[in-house]
């Protein structure tokens, strides 16, 4: 089954289907940028000090990519509000009506994976946006459970769509390049996903606090016969732990003091995903509070987040809870 069959079986409404469709189309064609990166001059950083709003490096890709989702956003008529990672500002497209939505996107995420050919994604979440009444600043202060629809593709050895709507499960769908679409290849569900990996910056671990550092610890035992890993690339890291099971976490530190990854459009999307795949999504950080559950005040604002199976996100609330 194409992705369009799909959402028309699910009777996904127009506004929300056309939003996710045109994703979608955008998600192929930067899938073609980034497999020609090195033919056609895309590696690399756009000047030699380009910083984005995030704080982070921003590559010839970045630009690209965010040009090219920017374009079919507004191109679809649905859309009011476009948040992007690599805008200081949110984009106001036209004033709310019944059938807009406000988009949040990380057009390229991992981008420091570039030049070296390795996985990146991208990634994003949809609201309903349609109160004209609404300033600004309050439609980004609403907690995840608005949001409606979540999903990444991931360019790896194959572009795949993750796809989830509130109350619909997770779905996978795969880029067939010679019909030119995504195809359905599966539900994910991470509950019967057992495999032993945990995933997290060990780089950083001099810099965990206390809470993160009996965490891992057990992790760490041979004898609970985990193995770690570790892309630093979210959509590829979390993507494996939807497959196969496991956690990932990238948690308050020294250096990180608010965590690293942005709420609106890494956090949310990807607590949404792992939801309704059955597992879980917290903050980790002295606190078992459910990502979802937080209300936003800025558009880049970062959080810790630890998240996966429900076996092992309660591992942290157990040791919390004898702390
Ligand atoms: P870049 O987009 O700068 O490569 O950052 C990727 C990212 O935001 C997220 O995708 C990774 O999980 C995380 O940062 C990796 O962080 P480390 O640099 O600490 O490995």
């Amino acid at each position: 089954m194409v992705l369009r069959n799909y959402l028309q079986n699910e009777t996904i409404p127009h506004n929300l289907s056309t939003i996710v469709q045109e994703i979608a189309v955008c998600c192929i064609e930067i899938g073609e940028k980034v497999e020609r990166a090195a033919l056609d001059n895309y590696q690399g950083l756009v000047t030699s000090s380009s910083i984005n709003s995030s704080g982070d490096e921003q590559k010839k890709l970045d630009v690209i990519s965010n040009d090219i989702m920017m374009k079919a956003l507004i191109g679809t008529g649905y859309c009011s509000t476009l948040l992007s990672e690599e805008d200081d500002h949110a984009v106001i497209v036209q004033e709310p009506n019944s059938e807009t939505c406000m988009v949040a996107f990380d057009p390229l995420d991992g981008s420091s994976n570039i030049d070296c050919n390795c996985c990146i994604g991208t990634i994003f979440s949809i609201y309903e946006d349609t109160d004209p009444t609404q300033i600004l600043d309050n439609r980004i202060r609403r907690s995840g459970n608005e949001v409606v629809c979540a999903g990444y593709v991931l360019y790896g050895p194959a572009t795949e769509l993750v796809l989830t709507f509130t109350g619909k499960g997770v779905r996978k769908f795969t880029l067939d390049r010679k019909l030119g679409c995504f195809v359905d290849t599966g539900i994910l569900d991470i509950r019967d996903k057992k495999k032993k990996i945990y995933s997290i910056n060990e780089g950083n671990s001099p810099l965990w606090l206390d809470d993160m550092k009996q965490y891992i610890e057990q992790y760490r035992d041979p004898k609970q016969k985990y193995t770690q890993r570790w892309i630093g690339s979210m959509v590829a890291d979390v993507h494996r732990t939807l497959l196969y099971g496991g956690m990932f976490c990238y948690p308050v530190d020294e250096k990180n003091i608010h965590g690293k990854l942005r709420i609106l459009y890494e956090c949310f999307p990807m607590a949404k995903i792992l939801e309704e795949a059955g597992g879980k999504a917290i903050l980790g950080h002295m606190s078992t509070q459910r990502i979802l559950d937080i209300v936003p005040t800025e558009i880049h604002q970062r959080v810790p987040v630890l998240l996966g199976s429900s076996m092992e996100v309660d591992k942290y609330e157990e040791i919390l809870a004898k702390m």
